[in-house]
């Protein structure tokens, strides 16, 4: 199994002078660290954040990423353009975007593919509402969203990494245990396993209010491979002690 991946999730928040402080923070705890680390930021901040990771072993995240190559899509940022500022994940399909912008699992599916053709990892994201839960249709939703990645992305499918967010776990406080969590991600790695003979390189990352308390148990699960980090990626201790708790 490849290391584990921390990677911060800031969503909609920032400024230039607070994101120069997080990640010179973040960067000078790095020393020692055993896990692949990256930051996923607002599309204005790339440039800056390129510039202060520079020389450090941080990687740089975008937040989404247009399933168009160019052209008249107002507001949309194509993966050629994040590979410009030296992207190296782009998440792909966060509830908050299935939510809020409709995005469709056919559509999460289309951007894994347009950012695996620029040489950018997509951290795709599948997940339950607490409504799928409560109904027992955990393992089914997040098999038809994965089933569609898989479908549209084929033989490239080993190259993605994978986040589990429970839907009812998002910017809730509430986390999923460490239990309920591997037996979606088991689950999960069989499926991948079943549509690739290079399954073990395949990062499944749980993410949904981990924390500098729960990232220990969460990440001492045999199938979770790393996390994908909200509101806890924004506080420099908190972010390094979970990724201290990383393998
Ligand atoms: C959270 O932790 O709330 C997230 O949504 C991480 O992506």
């Amino acid at each position: 199994m490849s290391r584990q991946l921390i990677a911060g999730n800031w969503k909609m928040n920032g400024s230039l002078a607070a994101n120069d402080t997080l990640v010179r923070a973040v960067a000078a705890g790095l020393a020692g660290a055993r896990c692949d680390v990256a930051v996923c930021v607002p599309s204005p901040y790339l440039a800056q954040v390129q510039g202060l990771l520079s020389g450090n072993s941080l990687a740089l995240g975008a937040q989404d990423v247009s399933l168009h190559e160019q052209g008249a899509y107002t507001g949309e940022v194509s993966a050629a353009m994040l590979k410009e500022f030296g992207v190296r994940y782009a998440i792909v399909g966060h509830s908050e975007r299935r939510q809020y912008h409709g995005e469709t699992d056919a559509a999460v599916a289309d951007k894994a593919k347009a950012a695996l053709a620029h040489g950018i990892t997509p951290i795709v994201c599948v997940g339950e509402t607490l409504a799928d839960r409560e109904a027992g249709r955990t393992a089914d939703v997040v098999k038809r969203q994965m089933a569609a990645v898989i479908h549209t992305n084929g033989h490239c499918i080993s190259e993605i990494v994978v986040a589990y967010e429970p839907v009812w776990a998002i910017g809730t406080g509430r986390t999923a245990t460490p239990e309920q969590a591997q037996e979606v991600h088991a689950l999960l790695r069989t499926q991948l396993h079943a549509a690739t003979q290079h399954v073990e390189r395949i990062r499944i990352l749980y993410g949904g209010s981990m924390n500098a308390a729960n990232a220990a148990a969460l990440l001492a699960q045999p199938d979770i491979d790393g996390g994908l980090i909200g509101g806890a990626s924004l506080k420099p201790a908190d972010f390094l002690q979970i990724v201290a708790a990383a393998r």
